[in-house]
This record gives structure tokens, sequence and C-alpha cells, in this order.
């Protein structure tokens, strides 16, 4: 908390160390409660195609992907409903958010070594001037923010562990991707890997 430094990356807000190692090992412990209530899953694309992450959810809505298109749905695939999303999760939202609703979403990405992320718009929630707010942990990763059409020029930045990016105004609908990972960047997982958290207002 006490060396957090503020960065701008074509509108996004970047918070590079915002968790401290503790409170990055007290989130990570929440993540695993999420999962295991909600274990990782597979996301397709449309079109039959695994996307390289693997994804799960906590709040009142995940965000799922598969032969059906994308959307948000009120369950698990097995069924279930989403775990709650876990305090220490609100605390960040109200710190950082500056918004007036609390979010409806904690989406869960895990990026194995290898696994990255297209260029994408998040656009499937109700709201598009509540902010999407987004936590990395584990392996830093280069993370590639342009404007609001795909062919904008793009900044690219590398995350690491414990900071906090938020998509707001005019960034809400930037392009933006994860092109790769540093691979043994963190020492907080034992095997490696990236886990990121965005939390989102959904309706
Ligand atoms: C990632 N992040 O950091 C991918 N989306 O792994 C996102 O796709 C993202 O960082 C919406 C808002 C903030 C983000
Ligand atoms: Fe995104």
């Amino acid at each position: 908390m006490a060396f957090s430094r503020d960065l701008d990356l074509n509108g996004v807000r970047i918070i590079q160390g915002a968790l401290d190692a503790e409170a990055q090992i007290n989130l990570l412990e929440d993540i695993r409660g999420i999962l295991r209530a909600a274990p990782l899953f597979q996301p397709m694309t449309p079109t039959g195609r695994p996307l390289s992450v693997r994804m799960s959810a906590a709040g009142e809505y995940g965000w799922v992907s598969d032969r059906k298109g994308y959307r948000y749905e009120p369950r698990h695939p097995s069924g279930n409903p989403w775990p709650p999303i876990p305090p220490s999760l609100f605390l960040l939202w109200e710190k950082y958010s500056n918004s007036d609703r609390k979010p409806e979403c904690c989406l869960v990405n895990w990026y194995a070594p290898e696994a990255k992320m297209g260029l994408h718009q998040d656009n499937d929630e109700a709201d598009l001037t509540k902010p999407v707010l987004s936590i990395s942990l584990g392996d830093e990763a280069r993370f590639r923010v342009g404007g609001q059409s795909r062919s904008d020029p793009t900044r690219s930045v590398w995350l690491k562990s414990g900071d906090i990016a938020v998509l707001q105004g005019a960034s809400r609908l930037a392009f933006h991707g994860i092109d790769k990972l540093r691979p043994n960047s963190s020492r907080l997982m034992p095997n490696g890997g990236r886990v990121n958290l965005t939390l989102r207002v959904v309706t």
C-alpha cells in the first residue's frame, strides 16, 4: 500500500503496487475459496475453439462463453450458483471504482504460463458507464491497451502481482488484451501462472 504509483495508459488508470505482499496472499486464499465452490472451466468461442485462459466467477453473475455465445449467467456450468464475492474485493471496489453501484461479478481468469488473451472490448454489461476494475496476481503479464476501434494505436505495460487497472470513462470500451506472460516472475504461486480478477457491474 505504501509504495503504490499511478500510471495512465490510454486512459486506463493503473495503480502499480496497490496490494502489498500480505494482501496478495490473503486475496489468493479468497480466490482458492471461490474455486473450490466454482471450479475453473475452459471457455470456448462460439465457433468451438478453446480460449487459452481458464475461467470461473463469483457474484450474482459469471461470464461464460460456449457454442451459444458470450453472455452472463447466474450459474456455473455445473448448474450451481456462483459463490459470493469475498468482502476484500468489495473493499477494493469501494477504494478504486468511484462507482455508486456494487460489483455483481468477479470474473476469475487463470493463465497458465503460455496463455494469452487477444485484443477485445468488454461490452456485455448493460451499463457501460460503470468501470471495470482488474487485479493481477502471480506472474507478470504484458497488458496492451488501444482505443475504441480495433485499429487504433496501442500502448502496453507489464502488470505485476498486486497491480490494479481501472477501465473507466472513455477507456471503458478500449480494446485491450494480454500479449504474454513472463514465466517465473512471481513467487506468489508455487507453480507459477497468473490470476486476473475483474470486478464488474453487469445489469
Ligand atoms: C487480464 N484483463 O488482465 C485481462 N478487462 O488478464 C481484461 O481483459 C480486462 O484488465 C476489463 C477490464 C480490465 C481488464
Ligand atoms: Fe477485458
